[in-house]
């Protein structure tokens, strides 16, 4: 399954394909999709690909992060990583599946809860989803509002018992404990909260928005 590319993956999206035979889909359903802007990624050692879709990845020192929590909130809120580090936190093991068919089996996760986050500024009536917006300046995510309150949803700024690195979107990325891995937007820099679900960077190229593992984009779960 490796050899599924995202494109094919964005094209099993589109063409709504439910049974998946073979690395040849690929070749059939590659002229739908030639326009993605995909990246080269390689596998690292700890069994993750790594994507970006920027030329050059943010490098954000420690220091000098922010996360801003702006939009339909009773007060925006700036905090930096210390900040973040004084609020109650959670670890979380869980299986990482990107929707191109690789899979990283039993990873620890640590940080705040998004709710916590979202609790400290207070998110008003009318806000039905959240954007979530990276320092790369390019890629974006989003959620509903309920999906972010979920205990598996966590501002993560440590990974494998560790701070997250810069390549795996640190110091501080989101993680979305029961979606495809695009969900977990890396170089996490701010959170809108708004109105209505604004689809992310690879859902407005035909990724589900509802990016539930084993759900969405056509395919069946099964690790790779
Ligand atoms: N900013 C940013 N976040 C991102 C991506 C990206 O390209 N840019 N790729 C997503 C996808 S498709 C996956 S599977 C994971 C991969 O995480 P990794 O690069 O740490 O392995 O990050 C997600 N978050
Ligand atoms: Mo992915």
């Amino acid at each position: 399954m490796r050899e599924i590319t995202r494109r094919a993956a964005v094209a099993l999206g589109l063409v709504g394909l439910t049974a998946f035979a073979g690395v040849k889909v690929k070749d059939r359903i590659a002229p739908l999709t030639e326009s993605l802007s995909e990246k080269p990624s390689l596998f690292e050692s700890d069994g993750f690909q790594y994507f970006t879709v920027v030329d050059k990845d943010p490098d954000i020192l420690p220091a000098d992060f922010s996360l801003r929590i702006e939009g339909l909130v009773n007060q925006e809120i700036t905090l930096t990583l210390a900040d973040l580090q004084k609020l109650p936190r959670t670890r979380l093991v869980r299986d990482f599946q990107c929707v191109t068919g690789w899979r990283v089996k039993n990873v620890p996760w640590e940080g705040v809860l998004l709710r916590d986050i979202l609790g400290a500024a207070g998110v008003q009536g009318s806000a039905t989803a959240l954007k979530f917006l990276s320092s790369d300046g390019a890629y974006t995510e989003s959620l509903t509002l309920e999906q972010g309150m979920r205990k598996d949803v966590l501002v993560a700024d440590a990974l494998f018992d560790k701070a997250i690195t810069s390549k795996h979107g640190g110091p501080v990325r989101l993680f979305v404990g029961p979606m495809y891995g695009y969900k977990s937007l890396k170089w996490l820099s701010a959170i809108e909260v708004t109105k209505e679900v604004e689809p992310g960077y690879w859902e407005v190229r035909g990724y589900d928005v509802d990016a539930w593992v084993g759900k969405s984009n056509g395919r069946s779960d099964v690790p790779t």
